[in-house]
């Protein structure tokens, strides 16, 4: 009970939900859980009648096959059809509220989700619906309005879960899937990897943060502004663009620097607006001061099997230099 119990609340918990589509979804939630033990009762109930002493009554094989039947036909179809089409009568409102249909004014906000092992790719449609705006592992999105999320996956199906908003769906390389949720109030809420994807699935976990309109729309328009290009003097950018530029994106980052003589088919995330990021890692370590130098050092022991390979070649110092020059890319 109390192992069941906790998983009541919490910023994952689908009973606590905090949106449209996952308030639905708890109501199926709870009319399933009633409906099974309505149906358990009264099958613990009849069995127990099977105890009860009787005189056989005397039938002939002819009255035996109809009563057989009478269970057969009763207990073996009709009470599960008409059991499933009305769990299905429930339910599908809750299904159809999540599909991105024609709103009655307006257009939904579209958020693109990428899943990656063991990443998330988030991307913003910009201004006129050019040049997106790229960030990862924290997904930033208005409250108190529908939101489209646009879904694929980059190598292994994945599934985009937001508990509390409702969900889940799969993300499916080379195709896209639409799931509409909507959140009621400005929260932060907690979001995990859904689909088995391998050996850091559970490592692979999403930030989302829902705003008032006003608060994301200034947080999309400091990231739409065009890059100022980085200078090429520095050993922290120099050093970036020899180990780390082949994979990871920043925005303004000089090509000229950029040293890619790996042949890989790696992408690690963009990370333009790094120093802004709650986490590390999708999730496997919190952003403080020295974290990123942290991470450089140990991701393969804080998240093992991780697509970024280690880099012990590269000296410590080096690795901090890089790491406090992330930490300031906060736009
Ligand atoms: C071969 C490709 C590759 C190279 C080279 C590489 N990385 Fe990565 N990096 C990745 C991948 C893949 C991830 C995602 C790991 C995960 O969370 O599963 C990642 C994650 C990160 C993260 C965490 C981002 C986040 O939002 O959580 C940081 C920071 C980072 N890398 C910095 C660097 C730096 C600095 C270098 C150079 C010293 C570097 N990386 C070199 C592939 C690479
Ligand atoms: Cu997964």
């Amino acid at each position: 009970m109390a192992g069941a119990l906790a998983g009541c609340a919490g910023e994952m918990s689908i009973l606590d939900p905090a949106g449209p589509a996952a308030s639905a979804q708890f109501w199926v939630w709870w009319a399933m859980l009633g409906v099974s033990i309505v149906v358990a009762l009264v099958l613990f109930t009849l069995w127990l009648y099977t105890f009860r002493r009787r005189e056989q009554p005397k039938r002939t094989p002819r009255e035996e096959q109809r009563i057989m039947l009478r269970w057969v036909i009763g207990g073996g179809v009709l009470l599960p059809v008409v059991s499933i089409v009305a769990l299905l009568l429930f339910a599908a409102p809750t299904g159809r509220g999540m599909l991105p249909l024609p709103l009655p004014v307006g257009e939904a906000e579209l958020i693109e989700v990428v899943g990656h092992q063991w990443w998330w790719e988030v991307r913003y449609p910009g201004e006129n619906g050019e040049g997106d705006v790229v960030t990862a592992n924290r997904l930033v999105m208005p409250a108190g309005e529908p939101v489209d999320f646009r879904l694929t996956s980059a190598d292994v199906i994945h599934a985009f879960w937001i508990p509390r908003l409702g969900g889940k769906r799969d993300m499916v390389p080379g195709r896209y899937t639409t799931i509409r949720l909507e959140a009621d109030e400005p929260g932060v809420f907690g979001a995990q990897c859904a689909e088995f994807c391998g050996a850091q699935h559970t490592g692979m976990l999403l930030h989302v943060e829902a705003m008032e309109r006003d608060d994301y729309d200034a947080w999309l328009a400091e990231r739409r502004v065009p890059p100022e290009p980085i200078g090429d003097e520095g050993d922290a950018v120099r050093a970036f663009g020899e180990h780390c530029a082949a994979c990871h994106t920043v925005a303004g980052f000089p090509e000229a620097l950029i040293v890619d003589d790996v042949t890989h088919d790696i992408v690690g995330p963009d990370l333009t607006d790094i120093g802004s990021r709650p986490t590390l890692g999708a999730g496997v370590l919190p952003m403080e001061e020295g974290a990123i130098a942290y991470w450089l050092q140990h991701h393969q022991t804080l998240k093992p099997g991780n697509r970024m390979p280690p880099h012990n070649h590269v000296d410590t110092e080096t690795l901090q230099e890089i790491g406090a020059w992330l930490e300031a890319m906060d736009p």
